[in-house]
């Protein structure tokens, strides 16, 4: 027997940056509830299903009411009767009321709450945890990405890339990942606080460290120096989200003072590659240079992830699958505004040999979905930001739950990236 909506109701809350958004709360008619927070990105592709924001003085602008009010009215509406766990129905019902190709009328925020807050009505009422609920077979768990330094949007200080990250893939399970992860952490607190005073200790948006340091280099080597401090070399690898979008305009990349060539930044990336553990490389260049992707791709001999350039939609990956842009896809489902579009362009990716990485936001809530997926899919890789701060850490520790709740049928793809 099916088990079908009863009700959608809405709420404006804030997320980690104290900014609104929209979470939801979907009932089955036997009383099966799921909820869902959604997600917001600083360093936004510009290519992203639109989040409805309100305007006016609310919030400085940035209120949700208008996406809420879409929620319980025209969406709430549509869904009452449906199949909760027709997924793919529901997904496709919103786009269709939508009816503009980038979800800007009813709000990709308003959608993708919806979305995420029905697979966890249907896993309730089916009785199983959301990761179970994506794939019954589900039981790969995630390389976390612990981005331990922070610059770029992300921080008020002089590094130009947005992301520093330390990455433990030697380890055995996700708990010993944490741990070498949260190791690091502390380690690198200790270091910076020695090497560049109090100040160097504040934290940008995800956690991370936002020290007084201008160069790439500088955050690479105090990572690796607390790596090897630890032993952990072997075990580890170093990644950085470049975020190249945010200090690119149409003269070039201002980069570090100067006004440098797309090429010339290829240079520089290849230096850090070979002088550090770099294993991954998100978004090194502008979010529409194909072309450039096409050619760093080439030239790296690592994993270079497309995510400003994707934003997790399936045309947009099509095309770089097509040249060659890109060895593997950021998976971030609030870019693209569904559940279902999203699986469809993982599925794509990994069936064309790319790898998928699953994120989180750097404007994150306390719902720790983004941990289930990432074991739901069986992508093998995931970010959520430091090992420290609570909206962070709540996907991280869903994680352990979720490894611990598998028990010995749990794998960690130790060796990954080597
Ligand atoms: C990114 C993300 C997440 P934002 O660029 O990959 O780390 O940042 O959410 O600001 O787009
Ligand atoms: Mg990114």
């Amino acid at each position: 027997m099916t088990e079908t909506i009863r009700t959608v109701h809405a709420r404006q809350v804030l997320d980690s940056r104290g900014n609104p958004t929209v979470e939801v709360e979907v009932t089955t008619t036997k009383g099966f509830t799921g909820r869902a927070a959604v997600p917001s990105g600083a360093s936004t592709g510009i290519y992203e299903a639109v989040e409805l924001r309100d305007g006016g003085s609310r919030y400085h602008g940035k209120g949700v009411l208008k996406a809420v009010e879409a929620v319980k009215t025209e969406i709430a509406q549509r869904l009452r009767g449906v199949d909760v766990t027709a997924q793919r129905e529901i997904d496709r019902l919103m786009a269709e009321l939508d009816g503009t190709p980038n979800k800007s009328r009813l709000g990709g925020n308003a959608i993708l709450g919806v979305s995420v807050a029905c697979a966890k009505a249907a896993a309730e009422c089916v009785g199983v945890k959301l990761y179970n609920y994506i794939d019954p077979e589900a039981r790969l768990l995630p390389v976390p990405f612990f981005n331990v330094v922070n610059g770029g949007k992300h921080a008020g200080n002089q590094l130009d890339f947005q992301e520093f990250m330390v990455a433990p893939v030697g380890v055995d399970s996700f708990t010993e990942a944490l741990r070498v992860g949260a190791e690091v952490y502390q380690t690198l607190k200790a270091k910076l606080l020695k090497d560049y005073g109090k100040n160097a200790i504040n934290v940008g948006d995800e956690g991370g460290f936002s020290p007084p340091m201008s160069t790439p280099d500088e955050a690479l080597e105090a990572i690796q120096a607390s790596v090897e401090e630890l032993g952990y070399g072997g075990e580890t690898r170093l990644a950085m989200d470049v975020a190249a979008s945010s200090f690119y305009k149409p003269d070039g990349y201002h980069y570090m003072g100067r006004v440098i060539s797309r090429g010339e930044l290829i240079d520089e990336y290849s230096e850090l590659v070979s002088k550090f553990h770099v294993a991954s490389l998100e978004d090194p260049l502008e979010e529409e240079d194909y072309e450039g992707f096409v050619e760093v791709t080439k030239a790296l001999p690592i994993q270079i992830i497309g995510d400003d350039i994707f934003v997790t939609n399936i045309d947009r990956l099509r095309r770089g699958i097509e040249v060659g842009a890109c060895n593997s896809l950021l998976w971030k489902v609030n870019q693209v505004g569904s559940l279902t579009e999203a699986r469809d362009a993982a599925e794509l990716a990994m069936m064309s040999g790319y790898t998928v990485m699953a994120s989180h936001r750097s404007g994150e809530t306390e719902d720790p979905f983004v941990a289930d997926l990432a074991v739901g899919i069986g992508c093998g890789q995931i970010k959520s930001g430091a090992p420290a701060r609570g909206e962070r850490t709540a996907k991280y520790n869903q994680l352990l739950r979720i490894e611990e709740w598998l028990g010995d049928q749990s794998r960690y793809p130790k060796g990954l990236l080597r």
